[in-house]
């Protein structure tokens, strides 16, 4: 089940547009609007779960499905050095779009650099 009001669902069905990396049925990635990184994208998936707080046992595979993909994503936009994943859940876990979404930041950050 989709949601006509949320942001994510709107992104994912095309009627908002997004700078889209990977789509099939059940998930979809796209760059975020607003970077914390060089490299900085989100999965989602296409169903409507509000956050990590509501899914059940049922979607552990889904889940697990856009873990494995957010590494093979991650290694294809130039993260082969290592990325973060952070999954914001929840108000006081600083999540703005209702919509369960996996943040991936990575790429090359010299200033971050230790010898
Ligand atoms: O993160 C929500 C993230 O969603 C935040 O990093 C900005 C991003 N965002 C918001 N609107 C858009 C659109 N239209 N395109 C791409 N990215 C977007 P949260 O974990 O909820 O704080």
């Amino acid at each position: 089940m989709q949601n006509d009001d949320c942001l994510f669902c709107k992104i994912s069905r095309g009627e908002i547009p997004s700078k889209k990396i990977y789509e099939d049925e059940e998930v979809f990635a796209f760059h975020d609007i607003n970077p914390a990184a060089p490299v900085h994208f989100l999965i989602i998936p296409k169903r409507h779960i509000t956050s990590l707080a509501e899914v059940s046992p049922e979607d552990g595979q889904l889940l697990g499905k856009m873990l494995v993909l957010a590494k093979k994503l991650a290694l294809e936009q130039g993260c082969g050095n290592g990325f973060r994943i952070v999954i914001n859940t929840g108000r006081d876990g600083g999540q703005e779009v209702p919509h369960l979404h996996i943040h991936v930041l990575g790429g090359p950050q010299p200033w971050k650099r230790r010898s």
